[in-house]
C-alpha cells in the first residue's frame, strides 16, 4: 500500500482559529493560542497522521495590512507558507463573515492559489444558526472555486474530522516526512519562549504584548533529569519593565508559574524556570531579534 505525504498551510485573519485548529488536528499544543489578534508570528509545523497519510499543519501568522517591519514579516511568513503548501485551507470566522480583510485575502489567493487546491473551513460555527452558516457558505463560493467546503469549530472540534480525512486524501503520494511519531518540528528553545510570550499576552493589556518578545536564552539538562531554562523578555520601555513585573512582581512570578506548569507538562519532568526583563528599545529592528523567532528579516525592510 501506498503512503501519502504533504504540507496544508492553515491560513486566515489573525484570530481565526488558525493555532487552535492546528493543536486539535495534531492532538497537542504545538502552537500558542490567545483570544489576542496576531498572536502567532512565525510558521509552526504540526504533524498528524490520518491512515496511510502524513499531513504536515503548517499554522501562519494571521493576514492583515502590515505597518511595522515586525508586521511585513509575519505577512511574508503567512503567504510564503501558503505558497509552499500542497493544499491550502482559508479559516473564516462565521460570525464575522467575508469581512474586508477576507476580501484582501481573497485577492491574495487568485495569486497564490493557482495550481493548489484551496479548502475553506468556516470555523467557530458555535457561535451562528444554520441559516447564516448557509448564506456564508454560498457567498464564499460565489467568490473563489474552493474545492471544498467545512463547517468547523476548531475548539469544540466539530468538523475536525472530516477535514483531517479530506486532507488525507489530498496530499500527494510519498514517503513520509517526519518520523511517525514525531508531532513538531519546532525547537524545544521556541517552543519554550512561545509558552511564555502567551502567559504574557493573557496578561498585559492594550498594545503591550505587540511591544514585546521572548526568547530562551540557556537551556541545561540537569543530572536528577530536571531542565532549567532561562529566558529574557525583551521589552521597548522603561514603564514596559514596570508593567511587566507587576506590583511587587506579582505579575512575572504568575507568568513564570504559569508558564513553568505548561512546559513540565509537555516535557514530562521537572523544569526550573527563570525569566529576566530586558529594556531594548530598538529590539524591532534588531536581525537576531528575527532569527530567533523563525522569521525573515530584510535588509532595507524598514
Ligand atoms: N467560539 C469559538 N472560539 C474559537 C474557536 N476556535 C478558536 N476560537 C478562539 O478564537 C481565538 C483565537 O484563536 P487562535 O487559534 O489563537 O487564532 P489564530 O488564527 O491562530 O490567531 P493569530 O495567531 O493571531 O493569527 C481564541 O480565543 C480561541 O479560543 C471555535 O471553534 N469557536
Ligand atoms: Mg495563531
Amino acid at each position: 500500500m501506498s503512503t501519502r505525504a504533504g504540507f496544508v498551510a492553515l491560513i486566515g485573519e489573525p484570530n481565526a482559529g488558525k493555532s487552535t485548529l492546528l493543536n486539535r488536528m495534531v492532538g497537542a499544543k504545538v502552537s500558542i493560542v490567545t483570544h489576542k489578534v496576531q498572536t502567532t508570528r512565525a510558521r509552526i509545523r504540526g504533524v498528524a497522521m490520518e491512515g496511510d497519510s502524513q499531513i504536515v499543519f503548517v499554522d501562519t501568522p494571521g493576514l492583515f495590512q502590515p505597518r511595522r517591519r515586525l508586521d511585513r514579516a509575519m505577512v511574508a511568513a503567512a503567504w510564503g507558507g501558503a505558497s509552499d503548501a500542497d493544499v491550502i485551507v482559508l479559516l473564516i470566522e462565521a460570525h464575522r463573515g467575508v469581512t474586508e480583510g477576507v476580501e484582501r485575502i481573497l485577492e491574495g489567493l487568485a495569486d497564490v492559489g493557482q495550481g493548489r487546491r484551496v479548502a475553506l473551513a468556516i470555523n467557530k460555527i458555535d457561535r451562528v444558526e444554520a441559516p447564516r452558516l448557509l448564506a456564508l457558505v454560498q457567498k464564499m463560493n460565489e467568490r473563489f472555486t474552493f474545492a471544498e467546503t467545512f463547517m468547523i469549530s476548531a475548539e469544540r472540534g466539530h468538523g475536525c474530522d472530516d477535514l483531517r480525512r479530506w486532507l488525507a486524501a489530498e496530499v500527494p503520494e510519498g514517503p513520509w516526512l517526519y518520523p511517525e511519531d514525531q508531532i513538531a518540528d519546532l525547537p524545544m528553545r521556541m517552543i519554550a519562549a512561545e509558552m511564555t510570550r502567551e502567559k504574557l499576552t493573557l496578561r498585559l493589556h492594550q498594545e503591550l504584548p505587540y511591544q514585546m518578545t521572548v526568547e530562551t536564552e540557556n537551556w541545561e539538562e540537569r543530572k536528577d533529569g530536571s531542565a532549567r531554562i532561562d529566558q529574557v523578555i525583551y521589552v521597548m520601555r522603561d514603564g514596559h519593565k514596570g508593567i511587566v513585573l507587576g506590583h511587587k512582581g506579582e505579575t512575572i512570578k504568575a507568568v513564570s508559574k504559569a508558564s513553568r506548569e505548561e512546559l513540565t507538562e509537555f516535557l514530562g519532568r521537572r523544569v526550573h524556570l527563570f525569566l529576566q526583563v530586558k529594556v531594548r528599545p530598538g529590539w524591532l529592528e534588531e536581525k537576531e531579534r528575527y532569527s530567533e523567532m523563525g522569521l525573515e528579516f530584510r535588509d532595507g525592510d524598514g
